[in-house]
């Protein structure tokens, strides 16, 4: 591990930037394993599963995948991590609930994820918790590298913009192969464009005792809500 695992400065980090990167935190062995997997469900360039609106509105052309659900087994073991399921606990209390895996795919020239919070940011309370696992490298030449903006998880709603904004602070990460980024689901984000031929993410979402599973049905947008239970947009923010 690249560095200082004490789980409780860790947890002071969560808290204070809304986020936390730690390299090599799972061997290659068994990211090269869920990597064979994905590209297996996938192939190498799959059809897009939102609808048109959406993809417009959003700039966000990612296709999911939910193996635990599809009785992929493999997934599991990062799921029962001891490690992760401590470092978890530690940051959203006990009682915490862990959601399905889900497995982000976006083929080249997709244009990433425009700035978002996963969901609703007025009751600070509720909230989802992004553990995301990076099978392959995120680098220059793949493209698709995830930004995120310090702090914000305690500053409300995501302002009304340009929806792939540059900010002067906003962070750049480029996750290796192993690496664990847990994000909280009120901290701004966005994936920048693909350059390469895919990029691959998955996201072991959970959330803390208080917070219902579909939390993440409606996320924010810097000019809309969306709501991905009934694929519409039940805001538009620039009006
Ligand atoms: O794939 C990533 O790096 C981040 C994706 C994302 O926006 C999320 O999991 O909520
Ligand atoms: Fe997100």
């Amino acid at each position: 591990m690249g560095r200082d695992m004490n789980v409780e400065s860790l947890v002071i980090e969560f808290w204070r930037d809304g986020y936390l990167v730690i390299d090599n935190y799972f061997d290659d062995r068994l990211m090269d394993k869920y990597q064979g997997h994905i590209i297996k469900h996938f192939g190498e360039t799959p059809d897009f599963l939102h609808n048109k609106e959406f993809l417009e509105k959003s700039s966000t052309d990612v296709i999911p995948w939910f193996p635990q659900l599809e009785g992929v087994h493999a997934f599991d073991t990062v799921e029962h991590d001891k490690r992760l399921i401590a470092l978890t606990e530690a940051i959203l209390g006990s009682d915490w609930s862990s959601l399905y895996s889900m497995v982000m795919f976006s083929k080249k020239g997709s244009q990433g994820q425009a700035w978002h919070q996963d969901c609703p940011p007025e009751d600070k309370s509720q909230f989802n918790l992004n553990r995301l696992v990076y099978t392959m490298d995120i680098n220059d030449a793949t493209g698709g590298k995830t930004l995120v903006m310090p702090g914000t998880h305690r500053g409300g709603v995501i302002s009304v913009g340009d929806m792939n904004e540059d900010f002067v602070e906003q962070l750049v990460l480029t996750p290796g192969k192993g690496t664990l980024v847990l994000l909280h689901g009120h901290t701004w984000h966005r994936v920048l464009p693909v350059n390469g031929k895919y990029r691959v993410s998955t996201n072991y979402r959970c959330c803390p005792a208080n917070t219902p599973g579909n939390i993440t049905d409606t996320c924010v947008y810097r000019n809309m809500r969306y709501d991905f239970n009934t694929s519409s947009v039940i805001e538009d923010r620039l009006k």
